[in-house]
């Protein structure tokens, strides 16, 4: 198996790109490939001022790395969620990201959730109605609710997230399965900014999860590898397997569903969404100040407060 472009060995074959690449060729190809994904949907351009998201595994790091070598203003934010493991997952995952920004000069926000508002995920998720007792429901407000306030304090023009085309499929496949129209709606690589809401855009969503680990990989990004312990079992990884085994009979499947939602979605047969915490939000929560749909706290500061 040779590389398409210079007949060395090649570390990569993409069939659904009907395309081999060496290590050298590769690297190229992602960091070329992710600047036209952010020309293509107009995420962004060399002026703006970016906030990454960033969790210390393969996709954030590396999303970092390839803006970071495009030339384009990134600063990093990492959410310690206080997420104990056997191999403390949530602190170790904060020093591959602390690693990574020190070694390249990049500047990194670090919110700790227990220290700064009081209580860790777990804990919160325990308290709360909100997901059953499993944290994701919990974890995931809070996380869009932090970044969303430190894009807007930092006055960033664009938060990005490196949901990568298997995360972004599996999510269309679910909403698609139960029809729900207004999550379709929302589903995008970039979601405008709205009144208290920050721009959001996700470069890697084109990318399938097996080039983001080669790019990490190949460009020997340090990444934690152990996945999130509260990760096992939900929906959405099921749904990767069901995909991933269409993929092997199939290639270039979950690329074509994904491109051709989102025409659907340009041309008008799905109807595009804001989220729902963002419509008609007119009241301002009394504690953090953002924009809520009814008057009172917002659900972020209702969690924190709860006892
Ligand atoms: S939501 Fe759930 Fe993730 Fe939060 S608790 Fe872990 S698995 S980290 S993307
Ligand atoms: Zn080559
Ligand atoms: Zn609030």
């Amino acid at each position: 198996m040779n590389c398409h472009r210079c007949n060395q060995k090649a570390a990569i074959r993409m069939p659904h790109h009907r395309l081999q690449l060496c290590k050298e060729h590769y690297l190229a190809w992602f960091i070329e490939h992710t600047d036209h994904t952010i020309r293509h949907y107009q995420m962004f351009d060399r002026s703006a001022h970016i906030l990454v998201a960033v969790s210390g595994g393969k996709d954030s790091l590396s999303l970092w790395d390839v803006l970071w070598r495009l030339g384009y203003q990134a600063d990093g934010m990492y959410i310690n969620l206080g997420i104990q493991s056997e191999d403390d997952y949530s602190n170790r995952s904060q020093q591959f990201a602390t690693d990574f920004a020190r070694q390249r000069g990049l500047k990194l926000q670090v919110v700790d959730v227990a220290h700064d508002y009081g209580k860790a995920i777990p804990e919160v998720a325990l308290s709360s109605h909100r997901g059953r007792g499993k944290p994701c429901a919990v974890c995931g407000l809070t996380k869009r609710h932090i970044m969303n306030r430190a894009a807007n304090d930092g006055h960033y023009d664009v938060l990005v997230t490196a949901h990568n085309l298997d995360d972004e499929v599996a999510v269309l496949f679910g909403n698609a399965l139960a029809w729900d129209a207004d999550l379709l709606g929302r589903q995008a690589p970039v979601l405008e900014a709205r009144p208290g809401f920050a721009r959001k855009a996700k470069p890697f969503c084109r990318f399938y999860e097996r080039e983001t680990v080669a790019y990490a990989l190949l460009q020997q990004i340090p990444y934690i590898e152990e996945e999130c312990p509260y990760s096992v079992g939900s929906k959405q990884l099921s749904y990767k397997t069901l995909l991933n085994n269409l993929e092997e009979e199939q290639p270039g499947i979950k690329l074509n569903y994904y491109v051709n939602f989102l025409k659907a979605c340009d041309s008008g047969l799905i109807r595009r969404h804001v989220p729902e915490e963002e419509d008609e939000a007119s009241n301002r929560c009394p504690s953090c100040g953002q924009l809520t749909t009814a008057p009172g706290l917002c659900a972020f500061c209702k969690l924190f407060t709860q006892a």
